[in-house]
């Protein structure tokens, strides 16, 4: 019996009307574009630098930080990219979130992951020699990874927020950003990390220079809302929708995205009218998962679709969840030759938890149970193949429970086919358990909920 094969939605054409949606008149975010982004090098290993790219220039078109290079300016040695944007026009009151979005290409030698450091170099707006070698803090949890195919192009995004509150706290009129390999790595060879466009002239696509993106002026609302998954993995596509259920007065929404290891990914403001609607796609480009919390300061209706675009093209609808529990409920999980299921659990509070995941039969006994940890803001994705091995065929339901009584996690399930062409594809919401239901005196009622910061 496949009941779910119902419930699957194989609609491409619908995915792609979604984009219809994109354009919109709320949203509110700056764009300042970098003043200068270029490589600078130490070619002789004395710490200090001696080339760097011409910019202003035509070229070159793309940079990366390297070790051990031989090449022109910029390409000698020890490389490192520096990036400095002008924020004389902004005041610390201004900058809810910011964030450095890159364009990135992936060249033929790019092997080495880049780490990014705050606070580099003369902030000037002008590439020099002298940017290389000035004391510089890490960006903790940004590590830009090489991806993809030879050619393919991506974004990169990290969070900035502090950082640059912290320069215009101190005055500064230029925020500056390098990039950097393990430079231990290796005395002789050369490595490098992935490569990002340059603030070079003849670049065709203005967009693709780096950019520093800020949410503006944000006052968080007492809603808050919060999606178990996003995926922008292998053409994977997710887009939100969001209704205001204010017929009087507008609302403001904050939308920030996540990785499963509780690093904010960005963030997206906007204000939607009194009975107003907004759509828009989340987490573009980034080749990511992980998950979403939505702030408001009206209560909202909404929903994510989660989908992709190749053949098979497939699309699942992911509720909002309003009150993460700290027991929940995947009604329907199946493991068997034809069919795996997947359960996304994220944690939306600032310290880290740990979660039970318990497979109960139809015959309501329990099979097995396993703990799993979730970092602080972080998520996880268990292929239930996966998570239980050992039971081989499963037939039943899926309970989630938090270690701790006080902490509460939202989740929701995948229900997909492995023996046909994969479109079979189903999202299913997870329910406060029984017990949690009678205690708390149901769900799904508006927040203002205590479950999040
Ligand atoms: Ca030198
Ligand atoms: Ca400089």
């Amino acid at each position: 019996m496949r009941f779910v094969r119902l419930f699957c939605l194989a609609v491409a054409g619908c995915c792609i009307s979604f984009w219809g949606f994109g354009a919109s008149f709320s949203r509110a975010d700056m764009i300042i574009k970098a003043a200068v982004a270029g490589n600078v090098a130490d070619s002789d290993r004395n710490g200090f630098g001696d080339n760097h790219n011409p910019l202003p220039g035509g070229a070159p078109l793309l940079m990366s930080a390297a070790i051990n290079e031989s090449g022109g300016d910029g390409s000698r040695g020890t490389v490192r990219m520096q990036m400095e944007w002008d924020i004389s026009g902004l005041t610390p009151g201004q900058v809810s979130a910011a964030f450095i979005v890159l364009h990135t290409v992936k060249g033929t030698v790019d092997s080495l992951d880049t780490f990014f450091y705050h606070g580099t170099g003369e902030q000037d707006g002008v590439l020099t020699d002298r940017d290389f070698e000035s004391p510089a803090e890490i960006v903790n949890g940004a590590r830009m990874v090489v991806r993809g195919t030879t050619g393919q192009s991506g974004l990169f995004q990290l969070d900035v927020t502090e950082q640059l509150r912290a320069d215009l706290a101190a005055g500064r009129h230029f925020f500056s950003l390098q990039g950097r390999v393990d430079e231990k790595r290796s005395a002789t060879e050369y490595l490098r990390g992935l490569q990002v466009c340059t603030t070079a002239r003849r670049c065709l696509i203005e967009e693709w220079q780096p950019r520093l993106k800020i949410v503006t002026s944000y006052t968080p609302g007492r809603y808050n809302y919060y999606l178990p998954l996003y995926s922008t993995v292998a053409g994977a596509w997710t887009g939100l929708g969001l209704a205001n259920r204010d017929r009087d007065l507008p609302t403001s929404f904050m939308v920030e995205v996540f990785s499963p290891r509780g690093d904010r990914l960005d963030a997206i403001s906007g204000i939607l009218p009194k009975r107003g609607q907004d759509a828009f796609p989340v987490a573009k480009g980034l080749d990511l998962t992980g998950w979403v919390k939505v702030n408001s300061s009206r209560p909202l209706s909404g929903l994510a679709f989660v989908g992709r675009l190749q053949e098979p093209a497939v699309m699942a609808d992911i509720p909002f969840v309003s009150e993460p529990q700290k027991c929940l409920l995947i009604p329907h999980a199946v493991v068997d030759k034809d069919w795996n299921t997947q359960v996304c659990v994220c944690n939306p509070q600032a310290e880290e938890t740990w979660v039970r995941l318990e497979f109960v039969n139809r015959a309501g006994n329990s099979r097995g149970q396993k703990l799993k940890h979730l970092p602080p803001r972080g998520s996880g994705i268990f292929s239930l193949r996966e998570l239980f091995p050992e039971l081989g065929q499963m037939e039943g339901r899926i309970e989630i429970r938090t270690e701790r009584s006080d902490q509460k996690v939202a989740a929701f399930a995948i229900y997909h086919d492995l023996d046909g062409d994969g479109s079979y594809f189903a999202g299913i919401s997870a329910d406060a358990c029984g017990e949690e239901t009678a205690l708390d005196g149901g769900s799904g009622t508006d927040n203002p909920v205590g479950g999040a910061e």
